[in-house]
């Protein structure tokens, strides 16, 4: 049964994420809405259930890297380490999913291929790649900002014997142990593949097109003692978390490394390498390395100081230096550098002489040195945010398209909703916070949740935002990022790893505390940005 007359259900929710597993929870679990969920994937888990390659991690810390919203599940919480492994977050997905009885609203290897707006009955019609067609009155999109895959394609790889694999769609069973492996791209997942191989391969060539930033991870065995705090603690650690900026469970510095002492500055990041942590080194240092030339200078001179002290030999030293700002998003690993140290390991440097082509054994590059391989992994990132939005046909008012409306990059307003598209909530969508990421879909979710309920307590067909307050919004964001120093880094954070893609802002990089308060500024003076049951004239 329906609550929306002549619909088939009352909200259709994609994805079987983090984002997707809440909002089925609240619709369904609280308000008592019928629910249809889809994803694509055969079960539960999202980037967990796709991202299996060997090392994957999450680099957010255990403690608050999972749901804060049930106090059950919280103390339930079993991890062994400062950071939870893919399997172990894939196991409590699955065990947050059968604790809420959430797998049943899910039909999996399902692909969403088109959502229409209908503006004769103000329903959404959901179409997969079934070829079934579904109407609801709420369409949550839980499509994950980094989901969809980028595959390069080079000349020759149909052609190639061996395996090609990417990070991101890992399949069962793929065994490297004694393989010669090559591994292109060296981001977050990059770092975390190459250290887990190095040790089991053969050979591991990593072709390098861009050297990194990369701080110890800090991976520890974590004790029954400290466990036990964090659960006590739990109450205090959200209070925390949720009015921070990053999100990681740790207070970000107020300090700038601008005024401060050469020797001041090499304490407290020596201090940070012991610790470990990405965000940690980049936030929880000084306050102002992502915003200070100065700053950023200093805390890059320190890696690379500690880079050259770790890496013997002095060539391979300095292919592995970073020309460029501090200012991607911050990486850690087990001893990356040290990697390159192996005999087993050798660094190609594919900016300086770029790959030309996949031969039926290897990979040859432009200068003809040829790399002997039998597994080639792509750990080339993602189409990130606005990705699996624009491959899918999505359709607001009068079918308006929106990869035609974000043709020039994805535009959006708080992150979760667009001009035009009523009804349609994103979690996770453009020009949202960039944070621990955990925390900011229970936000969004929660948010869109207590929307929702408005609306059907006040009998409302229909929500949007006004135009102008989403171009607002962009430009809110825009702003913000321009204070920063990360603009002038190339990454996916602004779209510029994807060839032909628009260099844009993406993210509200104001952190989640001062998010927060914006959505509940909005909620609680009544959404006065948002259009409700929009009088739209008819298009002959
Ligand atoms: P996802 O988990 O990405 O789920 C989206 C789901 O939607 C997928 O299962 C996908 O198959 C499905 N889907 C998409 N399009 C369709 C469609 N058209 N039809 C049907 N189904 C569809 N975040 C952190 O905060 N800390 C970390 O340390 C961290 N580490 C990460 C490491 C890796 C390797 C990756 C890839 C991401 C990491 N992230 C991390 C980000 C991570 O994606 C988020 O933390 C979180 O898991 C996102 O949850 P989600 O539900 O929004 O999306
Ligand atoms: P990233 O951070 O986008 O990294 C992708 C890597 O792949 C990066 O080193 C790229 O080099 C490299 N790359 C991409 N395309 C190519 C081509 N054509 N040739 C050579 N090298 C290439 O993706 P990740 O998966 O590591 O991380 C994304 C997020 O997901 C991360 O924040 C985690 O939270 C999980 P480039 O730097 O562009 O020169």
């Amino acid at each position: 049964k329906t609550r929306t007359g002549g619909a088939d259900y009352d909200a259709v929710v994609v994805g079987a994420g983090f984002g997707g597993l809440y909002a089925v929870h609240k619709l369904r679990n609280e308000q008592g809405m019928n629910v249809k969920a889809y994803d694509n994937a055969a079960d539960i888990g999202g980037t967990w259930f796709w991202n299996r390659y060997p090392g994957a991690v999450s680099d957010t810390e255990s403690f608050v890297y999972r749901f804060s919203f049930d106090r059950e599940l919280l103390q339930r919480g079993r991890w062994k380490n400062r950071y939870v492994t893919q399997p172990e977050i894939l196991a409590y997905l699955n065990e947050v999913a059968d604790h809420l009885d959430l797998r049943r609203s899910y039909e999996f290897n399902t692909k969403v291929s088109a959502a229409q707006f209908d503006d004769a009955t103000g329903l959404w019609k959901v179409t997969t790649d079934k070829g079934q067609a579904v109407t609801a009155k709420y369409l949550i999109t839980g499509l994950g900002l980094l989901s969809a895959t980028n595959l390069p394609k080079f000349k020759g790889m149909d052609t190639f014997k061996g395996r090609i694999l990417h990070t991101g769609a890992w399949p069962e069973g793929v065994e490297l142990a004694g393989k010669r492996v090559g591994i292109i791209g060296t981001g977050s997942t990059g770092v975390q593949v190459i250290t887990a191989t190095a040790p089991i391969a053969k050979h591991l060539t990593v072709f390098q097109r861009s050297a990194q930033f990369v701080v110890p991870i800090g991976n520890t065995p974590q004790d029954a003692e400290t466990i036990a705090r964090q659960k006590a603690t739990y109450d205090d650690i959200w209070k925390q978390v949720k009015s921070s900026a990053v999100a990681f469970g740790f207070e970000e510095s107020t300090i700038p490394a601008e005024t401060a002492s050469p020797e001041e500055r090499d304490r407290v990041f020596e201090a940070a390498w012991q610790r470990g942590g990405g965000f940690y080194f980049m936030f929880g240092t000084f306050s102002d390395i992502a915003t200070s030339q100065v700053a950023n200078d200093a805390a890059a001179d320190f890696i690379k100081r500690k880079l050259k002290q770790i890496v013997k030999d002095p060539e391979t030293a300095r292919k592995l230096t970073p020309s460029d700002l501090y200012a991607k998003r911050p990486l850690c690993g087990d001893d990356y550098y040290g990697v390159y140290n192996r005999d087993n390991v050798t660094l190609a440097d594919v900016k300086a002489d770029p790959i030309a082509e996949f031969t039926l054994t290897g990979i040859r590059l432009a200068s003809g040195a040829e790399h002997e391989l039998d597994v080639v992994i792509f750990a080339t990132g993602f189409d990130a945010v606005d990705g699996n939005y624009t491959r899918m046909d999505m359709r607001g008012r009068n079918g308006v398209s929106l990869r035609d409306m974000w043709k020039e990059g994805p535009l959006g307003y708080l992150g979760i909703m667009e001009a035009e598209f009523p009804n349609l909530f994103m979690i996770l969508g453009p020009n949202g916070p960039f944070t621990n990421l955990p925390p900011s879909i229970e936000t969004q979710v929660e948010w869109i949740a207590d929307m929702v309920k408005t609306m059907e307590a006040k009998g409302l067909k229909t929500s949007e935002p006004t135009a102008q307050a989403r171009d607002q919004w962009v430009e809110l964001c825009r702003t913000i990022a321009n204070m920063t120093l990360f603009p002038k880094a190339e990454s996916w954070i602004f779209g510029a790893n994807i060839p032909g893609k628009k260099n844009t802002v993406m993210f509200y990089l104001a952190g989640l505390g001062n998010y927060r308060k914006v959505l509940s500024g909005l909620s609680e003076s009544g959404y006065p940005t948002i259009i409700f049951d929009r009088a739209v004239e008819c298009v002959a």
